[in-house]
């Protein structure tokens, strides 16, 4: 979509967004010219603005390379424009790498951007802020220094993550924190400086980090992620967005419920806003082409409350027809290891490589020869395309000799005739298309290496 080039920065300005900000008619993910994490929606007037982190991680590894913030705007909440970066890590002259988790919230016709920066220094992330004159900047840092680092006293074990909301008496508060540790603390009216001591939020359960906080007929709202595997996940490296109320903007909160189930990023983190009467929840995944866990995608789906105030379970949407069957299947297997897990195979882990078990892994060590693991839906599915990501242990698991995709044809397994081969590389997704079947089950076996097993990290059947 838009051709962006780079930012002229002088101490700490932007001083020329030299983006040509082409808008994007998009089903989810929303942008895919560059990957974008972390959203934070702001509606002002007809537009809503989604601050977001870019991130900028080279495939196949395995941390967050993120140097900038981009604003995304739209006033329809489907065709979407990318205005470049409005904010990058040059903006704070403190502060050297890791521009993560933001959120935008104005006053007095000023809007000031809070962020979650690596100070490059002594401690780690901080909380930082910038104030522009618009919702695109041009931004400046507010301050001169962190709002918050780890020498603020009782401050959380990871200052990431800043949610900032002001009350109709005016009080502004700050809600932030990672590693099961949330924060409060009140700031000034001039929004750059805290008031009073940082308090420690009772009754957020489960909380992990990437809170999203405000109000709504009275009642104070606060969604966050939590990577509990009661009802949550089904493994704690992946979170879902639960959400909890309370009457008073410090708390105590009563968990209320999830709002957004486990993604296909390990990372989930999201923001709800109001545009011409309807509600929107704002978040990320790993759904773009090219995606995973360190090159997320923003993505928005609507978003509804009950008549009593409760938040309805929003059910993510996604383009391209690319819809993984998988994850409504239930999964059988002719083997499985007493210590890996068939679930490995359908909870949507985006593997960053074949030893990757940070999402489970399936294997049938000490099997060897031909094994299979299945699909079953209760009715007919039409299905035109798989990929494989196999699990290698470098021990007893290797990658298979070879494959086979049979599907179910009534009364046998057949084999499917692929347009593809049906690949055994380690380290990606082994991608089979085929012409499309309609059928209740899907099989997929695989034939060891002489004196080995095999194992999956993640199979996927896509919807025709
Ligand atoms: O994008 C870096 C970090 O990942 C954010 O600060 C967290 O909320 C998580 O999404």
């Amino acid at each position: 979509m838009s051709v962006r080039r780079w930012l002229a920065v002088t101490c700490g300005v932007i001083t020329a967004a030299a983006v040509s900000a082409v808008p994007v008619h998009a089903a989810n993910p929303i942008i895919t010219s560059i990957y974008t994490a972390d959203p934070a929606p702001l509606v002002v007037g007809d537009t809503m603005y989604v601050y977001a982190g870019r991130d900028e991680a080279p495939a196949g590894t395995g941390n967050f390379v993120m140097r900038e913030w981009h604003v995304l705007s739209s006033t329809d909440a489907n065709t979407w424009t990318d205005n470049g970066a409005k904010a990058n890590i040059s903006t704070f002259p403190w502060a050297g790498a890791d521009a993560w988790a933001s959120e935008v919230e104005p006053r007095n016709g000023k809007y000031y951007w809070y962020t979650s920066v690596n100070g490059n220094g002594a401690g780690w992330m901080n909380i930082g802020v910038a104030v522009g004159n618009s919702p695109l900047g041009p931004f400046t840092d507010a301050k001169g220094g962190p709002l918050i680092s780890d020498s603020t006293p009782n401050s959380s074990g990871l200052n990431i993550d800043p949610t900032v909301f002001v009350d109709d008496d005016g009080q502004a508060y700050m809600y932030w924190g990672g590693y099961w540790a949330p924060r409060a603390v009140k700031l000034a009216a001039n929004m750059i400086d805290t008031v009073g001591s940082v308090v420690t939020p009772q009754g957020l359960t489960n909380y992990w980090e990437a809170p999203w906080m405000f109000k709504r007929n009275g009642l104070y709202y606060l969604m966050y992620a939590a990577n509990d595997t009661n009802g949550c996940v089904t493994s704690s490296s992946f979170a879902c967005q639960r959400y909890a109320t309370a009457t008073n903007p410090l708390g105590p909160w009563t968990e209320r419920g999830i709002v957004l189930g486990q993604v296909s990023s390990t990372t989930n983190h999201a923001g709800i806003a109001e545009l011409n009467g309807q509600n929107y929840l704002v978040y990320h995944t790993a759904d773009a082409p090219g995606g995973g866990n360190f090159r997320r995608s923003v993505a928005v789906d609507k978003l509804y409350f009950n008549a009593d105030g409760t938040i309805q379970r929003v059910i993510p949407t996604t383009g391209g027809g690319a819809v993984n069957l998988a994850t409504s299947a239930t999964a059988s297997t002719s083997y499985v290891s007493s210590w890996e897990s068939l679930a490995a195979i359908n909870n949507g882990g985006v593997p960053v490589n074949s030893q990757d078990r940070s999402s489970l892994a399936y294997g049938n060590w000490p099997q060897q020869g031909t094994q299979w693991i299945e699909y079953q839906w209760p009715a007919a599915r039409n299905i035109n395309k798989s990929s494989v990501y196999w699990f290698d242990d470098n021990q007893g698991i290797d990658v298979p000799a070879t494959c086979q995709l049979q599907y179910w044809n009534g009364s046998q397994y057949v084999n499917i005739a692929l347009q593809s081969i049906c690949g055994v590389a380690g380290n990606v997704d082994n991608v089979l298309t085929f012409n499309t079947i309609s059928t209740t089950r899907l099989r997929l076996t695989m034939t060891s290496r002489s004196g080995y097993s095999t194992g999956v990290l993640e199979w996927k059947a896509f919807q025709a």
